[in-house]
């Protein structure tokens, strides 16, 4: 995966990935981050990037001709999937993320002030993304948390012991509690069943943990994931689910 960024503060995002599994990502040559700096495409005397907006109102707006420079260099005649991180972006989610670690070659652009011209998006852009219903000072630490997650998904990143398949947010469940040693520890104990060695209790126990705190934090996944099974129409997967239904309800 081929990763370009343009940024007027690319020193924030590069700090997320000199560190642990994303650096050892890096030097195996599975992900490939380039930055851009913005400021170098600026032609005027300053190396101004931003001005006033038409039709008045504060802040100032990253200008048209030096971001479509910068583009224009990084993207040229590339198929690449251009993301530009703003607060009207869609919500960041793990579909999203998956559907994103599949692409060859992504550009992310990070804007700041009160975001970019809208001619910018209207010709290079491809998708806005938001991370979350917050503002943020500028697009890089978005960018540096999709980065991350997108990472993850590449084949090779995440070794045996960073396993994938039963994090959060896998068939819209939520995470059942982990525990390691001691057994006891001043007085709170680790749950019977998990010691007993027993692997259809344990499955059938963490599955319930998970539909019980699902439910309880977030109803918008448990009714997604009821859905899901639903349709598997799994005998045994209905089952713990109606269990769990009659306990809460
Ligand atoms: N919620 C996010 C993204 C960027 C950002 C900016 C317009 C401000 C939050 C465009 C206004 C970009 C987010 C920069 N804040 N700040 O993902």
């Amino acid at each position: 995966m081929k990763i370009d960024v343009l940024s007027l503060f690319p020193d924030m995002i590069r700090a997320s990935l000199s560190d642990s599994i994303l650096k050892r990502a890096i030097e195996d040559n599975l992900l490939n981050v380039s930055f851009h700096q913005i400021r170098d495409y600026a032609n005027n005397k300053h190396k101004n990037v931003d001005d006033t907006p038409y039709g008045g109102g504060s802040g100032l707006v990253m200008q048209v001709d030096v971001l479509d420079n910068a583009l224009h260099d990084v993207v040229n005649n590339n198929k690449a999937h251009v993301i530009y991180f703003s607060p009207r972006g869609s919500t960041l989610n793990q579909k999203k993320v998956l559907e994103l670690s599949k692409l060859d070659h992504i550009v992310m652009l990070c804007g700041h002030y009160e975001g970019i011209d809208q001619r910018i998006i209207d010709t290079y852009v491809d998708e806005e993304i938001s991370i979350g219903d917050y503002v943020l000072t500028g697009g890089e630490l978005p960018c540096a948390v999709t980065i991350d997650a997108i990472s993850r998904h590449i084949d090779g990143v995440l070794g045996d012991k960073e396993s994938l398949s039963e994090e959060s947010f896998t068939d819209n469940l939520l995470e059942y509690p982990h525990y390691t040693r001691p057994q006891d520890y001043n007085g709170f104990k680790v749950p019977e069943v998990l010691l007993s060695g027993h692997h259809g209790k344990i499955d059938e126990w963490r599955y319930t943990e998970s539909l019980k705190i699902t439910e309880e934090r977030r109803p918008d996944l448990f009714y997604r994931h009821l859905v899901d099974v639903l349709k598997r129409g799994d005998k045994k997967e209905i089952r713990m689910l109606s269990k769990v239904i009659n306990d809460v309800l």
